[in-house]
């Protein structure tokens, strides 16, 4: 028997909860939440329902909720950071903000009762949350350097926010996509380089020219606890006004075929593997309505990836961009009442963010740049870091993610400095931590990738991680492998040591040395 949507026995509990009361119903029942208060709110609604609008319930610190935004392409403007920055402010202490893997933002520290104050206040600057967590379509990422860039080939901006208007309804919130069997996560990808890691996404597009220019589209890409998969070609190349037609059959499949009865396999690979992917392909076709033109026999991603640290001129002339290394995308208010100003100051009020968890202010011009490198912000947020730390991202682990079997952003950033007093590297080593299997700090693309898991050392149980390596991005990406297992967190930093002069050239430094 086919597990199908349609067998409608043996719900597990998540299909269950949605198939009771669908999760976008709470966005009309939130100020009845606040006036009851959180702690006395239906469980599911609490822990599950919330993640529809964007708001998520923290166990590890009750009543500081995160809010999980939607950035499309990772653009947003410096009206939009101040209030972003105003939310946070207000909590002190426990306000601080993530810039994420998929180029978005997570506030935290939130206090319950301000959440419809907050959504207000996003609706003045167009901002929106909407379905940004649960079995929803997660920020649709693209090209960071859209529209700067000399060599790009398509400028993914509109198409991309075309793609989540069409999904979210404008962010106002989409009852035909509310009740997808998983998560889904979609790339747009229009430059040379995959800097959207589209190999890894559920379904990408990566540009390809065949009659003019298009993309070539890839499915079935993801990460989760129990598998890793890279995407896999279609065989189908589409124009660019056909790409948001297409992203809506393929959700539409997804939702009404994608396997439910075991939330382990509902992701849309397992989908994939279970129909064969010629019957996939005929099967979006028809909901399509359109036949596919074959895949062109070659993409155009034949770059190594950049990480857009640094100035760099723009297509527009005497006009530049920074990309500024922000370890492990943390940000406080203040820094991003700073990086509002900059934006403003010495740009067009633009500030962009990266899949690496960093940002970029764009459309500085040529007679700004030295005033610019000279600001304050810069000493924290550097165009030249050291070369572990610009290429360093983490998920966000023990702090704040009850999933998480270690602490991460913190150890992340110690453990890069450590390296960089003892080693003299010659070129950016992308180290990635990620707190436990299910990933979100992408361990399989990086250099050298640490997932969080329990060892046991000297009769105790502790930290520690399995040590992945072999990720390559860019042209040719390819997922790495675990190739060491259960290293407590106390003896890594020797072996990464080690790899790092074995496999990336490090020279131990001659202090470091002396100091010895
Ligand atoms: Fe993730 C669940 C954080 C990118 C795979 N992820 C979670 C939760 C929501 C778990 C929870 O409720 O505590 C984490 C929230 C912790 C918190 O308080 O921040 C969480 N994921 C993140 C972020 C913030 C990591 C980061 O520091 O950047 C990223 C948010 C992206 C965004 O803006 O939407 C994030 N998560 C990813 C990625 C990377 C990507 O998309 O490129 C993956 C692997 C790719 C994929 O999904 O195929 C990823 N997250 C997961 C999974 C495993 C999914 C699965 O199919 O099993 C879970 C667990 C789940 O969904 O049940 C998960
Ligand atoms: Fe949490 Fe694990 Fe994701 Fe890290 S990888 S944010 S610990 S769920």
């Amino acid at each position: 028997m086919t597990e199908t949507a349609t067998t409608t026995e043996k719900l597990n509990k998540f299909e269950k909860f949605k198939a009771e009361k669908d999760g976008l119903a709470v966005k009309d029942e939130i100020s009845e939440f606040v006036k009851i208060g959180w702690e006395a709110m239906d469980e599911n609604d609490l822990n599950h329902r919330l993640k529809w609008l964007g708001v998520f319930f923290r166990p590890v610190t009750p009543g500081k909720f995160m809010m999980r935004m939607r950035i499309p392409n990772g653009i947003l403007t410096s009206s939009q950071m101040y209030v972003l920055a105003e939310v946070i402010q207000r909590y002190g202490d426990d306000g601080s903000a993530d810039i994420t893997t998929r180029q978005n933002i997570q506030l935290r520290g939130i206090n319950f009762s301000d959440i419809p104050d907050i959504f207000n206040k996003f609706n003045t600057v167009g901002l929106t949350a909407i379905q940004s967590g649960m079995d929803n379509i997660r920020n649709i990422t693209g090209d960071p350097v859209a529209g700067l860039d000399a060599n790009e080939l398509y400028d993914t901006r509109e198409l991309v926010q075309q793609i989540q208007d069409m999904l979210t309804n404008k962010g106002e919130g989409n009852p035909e996509f509310t009740n997808l069997p998983r998560k889904f996560n979609i790339a747009v990808t229009g430059g040379k380089d995959n800097s959207v890691h589209a190999e890894i996404n559920d379904l990408a597009f990566v540009p390809a020219f065949k009659e003019g220019f298009g993309f070539n589209v890839l499915v079935g890409g993801f990460f989760s606890g129990k598998r890793c998969e890279a995407a896999i070609p279609l065989n189908a190349w589409v124009k660019p006004e056909e790409v948001v037609s297409l992203c809506k059959a393929i959700v539409e499949i997804f939702r009404d075929h994608g396997l439910r009865l075991n939330r382990q396999k509902a992701r849309l690979m397992w989908l994939i593997d279970e129909w064969g992917l010629e019957k996939f392909r005929s099967e979006v076709e028809k909901r399509w309505g359109k036949t596919f033109t074959p895949a062109a026999p070659k993409d155009e991603i034949d770059w190594e990836k950049r990480d857009h640290i640094g100035i760099y001129p723009q297509k527009q002339p005497g006009l530049n961009y920074a990309g500024l290394n922000i370890p492990v995308g943390r940000l406080s208010a203040d820094d991003m009442f700073q990086l509002a100003r900059l934006a403003e100051v010495y740009g067009s009020g633009e500030i962009r963010f990266t899949v690496e968890q960093n940002a970029i202010i764009p459309n500085i011009p040529d007679s700004a740049l030295n005033t610019f490198l000279t600001e304050p912000l810069l000493n924290k947020f550097g165009v030249n870091p050291g070369l572990l730390m610009r290429a360093v991202v983490s998920c966000t682990g023990a702090q704040f993610c009850n999933f998480a079997l270690i602490e991460t952003k913190n150890r992340a950033v110690a453990m890069s400095k450590a390296l960089e007093r003892e080693l003299i590297l010659s070129k950016p080593v992308r180290i990635h931590w990620t707190g436990c299997p299910n990933s979100c700090g992408q361990p399989q693309v990086a250099d050298i990738g640490l997932m969080g898991t329990k060892v046991r050392k000297n009769g105790q149980t502790v930290e520690g991680v399995d040590i992945y390596m072999g990720g390559k991005v860019g042209k040719d990406a390819k997922l790495g492998t675990c190739v060491q297992k259960s290293v407590p967190c106390e003896d890594v930093q020797p072996i990464l040591k080690e790899i790092l002069i074995q496999n990336f050239g490090a020279k131990v430094r001659e202090e470091a040395l002396i100091s010895h």
